[in-house]
């Protein structure tokens, strides 16, 4: 209804200056390798790989970028994004679905601020996302205690501070709290729980998958985004790899044990898909250089994609 259901604009990110270890950047590189494109070709794709390249970005980044405060990479995190933003918009203001493969998680500043804008012109509606991750990653500029923005991005996009920093003053708040829902939650920052209660942010933890079931949980994530005009808006989907339990999804950056199994994280991308609301999917946190398998957390990644994009079982 939104968007051609046939067109994908597939955005690479390559892109690990939202965090400290190296390699995530050289997720969508494993992602292409693992013939993710073919793959969404073979579902009867149009598949448009934006510049027909992997972005590193490298060519926009500052001479120098000293930290602010304790605040990493302000000025590179930004310049990609402001670059990202104008990619993914460009894909949605043409009716393009649009995916984006990472990278560290700081890049869904980009995505959702230009998927954001582009729902805004063309149907006049508020975008609706659903993060799932193990990590809430809303801290803001003031309370981070590691200074990676890969835990951030969500304190920009909802604007909670007012005075922003050097070369990320440009981000628009794009987002309300009551568009925002979260799956998969266990590891949450005292100061970012304090967050979520001041602004009233739906979050389904581990704890309501182990009580409702993944297939409640996502019924009630959806239901929850359907309140307002004809309970039809468009969704974007960002999906951290870590959300995954490490038995299944390995190679990441920051992994946490009792996660979600790999049905779970399939069931939530064929819900998705079904509801026909799907506009946007952010695949990220793929780190190939961690782990011994990482063509495993890789493959994960691919089918997971795929599983949005409506890949059937039957
Ligand atoms: B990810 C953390 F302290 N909260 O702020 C932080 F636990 O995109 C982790 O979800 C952030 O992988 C994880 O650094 C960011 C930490
Ligand atoms: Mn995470
Ligand atoms: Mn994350
Ligand atoms: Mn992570």
């Amino acid at each position: 209804k939104y968007i051609s259901k046939r067109d994908i604009g597939v955005t690479c990110v390559a892109f690990s200056g939202g965090q400290p270890r190296e390699g995530v950047d050289m997720g969508p590189e494993y992602v292409l390798k693992a013939n993710l494109i073919q793959q969404l070709q073979d579902m009867n794709f149009n598949v448009m790989l934006t510049d027909n390249k992997i972005h590193t970005y490298k060519e926009f980044f500052p001479e120098s970028d000293q930290p602010i405060g304790i605040v990493k990479r302000p000025r590179t995190v930004g310049v990609v994004n402001k670059i990202l933003t104008k990619q993914v918009y460009s894909h949605a203001k043409e009716g393009r679905l649009a995916l984006q493969i990472g990278g560290d998680h700081s890049m869904a500043i980009g995505t959702i601020s230009g998927m954001s804008q582009a729902i805004k012109e063309r149907f006049g509606r508020d975008l609706k996302v659903i993060w799932v991750d193990a990590h809430a990653d809303i801290h803001t500029v003031e309370s981070t205690e590691s200074g990676n923005l890969h835990g951030m991005p969500l304190s920009f996009l909802l604007g909670l501070v007012k005075k922003s920093i050097e070369g990320l003053e440009w981000i628009e708040p794009c987002l309300k709290p009551q568009n925002l829902t979260y799956i998969g939650l266990r590891d949450v920052d005292k100061a970012e729980k304090e967050i979520l209660k001041k602004y009233n942010i739906k979050a389904f933890s581990m704890h309501e998958i182990d009580r409702y079931g993944i297939g409640q949980v996502v019924d009630m994530a959806i239901d929850y985004l359907s309140q307002d005009g004809d309970g039809q808006g468009p969704i974007h989907l960002s999906f951290d790899i870590d959300a995954l339990d490490p038995s299944v999804a390995a190679s990441t950056g920051t992994p946490v044990r009792g996660g979600l199994t790999f049905r779970e994280g399939h069931y939530i991308c064929e819900a998705l898909h079904k509801t026909g609301r799907l506009v946007g999917l952010d695949m990220v946190e793929v780190n190939p250089a961690i782990g011994n398998h990482c063509e495993d957390t890789v493959t994960v990644g691919c089918s997971l994609i795929r599983a949005a994009f409506g890949e059937s079982l039957l």
